[in-house]
């Protein structure tokens, strides 16, 4: 197999996270340079059919994008440790929190990044200050109820880590890029962040 991957992008991030926490090393990495449009030649379009890293290349030729599709594919190759639940209920409730860190965190930090930071005017042909303030705002607001949440929860979704807390941290750690870090005031929202990124995944530069 093999992943087509981009060094500081995010959703890349969570399928390399969810390989090191599964300790998955046969998987080719094949950098695509966004940054210069590799991902939208004629070549990467039709293996993949969106200009979209990451994507997931089987050994039958089949291309799988979407970041969470593939790591849920993984899963099924290398079941442990668990990252998407062992039974109807926990599968449920570890995607209805991972939907939530995508839709209300995730991505409104990614807009508000791609809208501010000068490097990604090059992907980002309009760069809108006032979008990006209301995304970042829209982010704070979830980011209070999760800090809420975490105030009696270790992780987010279960009483382990899951792919709810890749998504959430790697969407948070991309707001570095315009060194934005979330308010000291949301302790449990910290806390749970710091312990994200001394996972030893994580420590080892996924
Ligand atoms: N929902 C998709 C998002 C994929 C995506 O937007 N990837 C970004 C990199 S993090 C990308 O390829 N951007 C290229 C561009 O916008 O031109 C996923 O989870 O994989």
């Amino acid at each position: 197999m093999r992943l087509f991957s981009s060094h500081r992008a995010p959703n890349p991030r969570r399928v390399r996270w969810v390989m090191a926490e599964k300790g998955i090393e046969d998987v080719e990495i094949v950098q695509v340079d966004i940054m210069v449009g590799d991902h939208k030649s004629p070549e990467y379009r039709a293996r993949v059919g969106v200009p979209h890293v990451p994507a997931l290349e089987l050994d039958d030729g089949t291309t799988i994008s979407e970041s969470v599709a593939i790591g849920r594919y993984l899963e099924a190759l290398y079941p442990e440790p668990n990252l998407f639940g062992v039974d109807a209920r926990e599968q449920a409730i570890i995607e209805m929190w991972t939907r939530r860190c995508e839709f209300y965190l995730a991505n409104p930090i990614m807009l508000n990044v791609r809208l501010t930071h000068p490097a990604l005017a090059a992907i980002e042909a309009h760069q809108q200050p006032q979008v990006a303030d209301y995304n970042r705002v829209a982010a704070e607001r979830f980011m209070r109820t999760l800090d809420r949440h975490l105030a009696d929860h270790e992780w987010i979704a279960e009483d382990r880590f899951t792919i709810a807390d890749i998504v959430g941290a790697v969407g948070l750690d991309f707001a570095r890029l315009v060194k934005y870090r979330p308010p000291e005031e949301l302790t449990h929202l910290n806390r749970w962040l710091d312990a994200c990124r001394a996972r030893p995944a994580a420590k080892a530069g996924v």
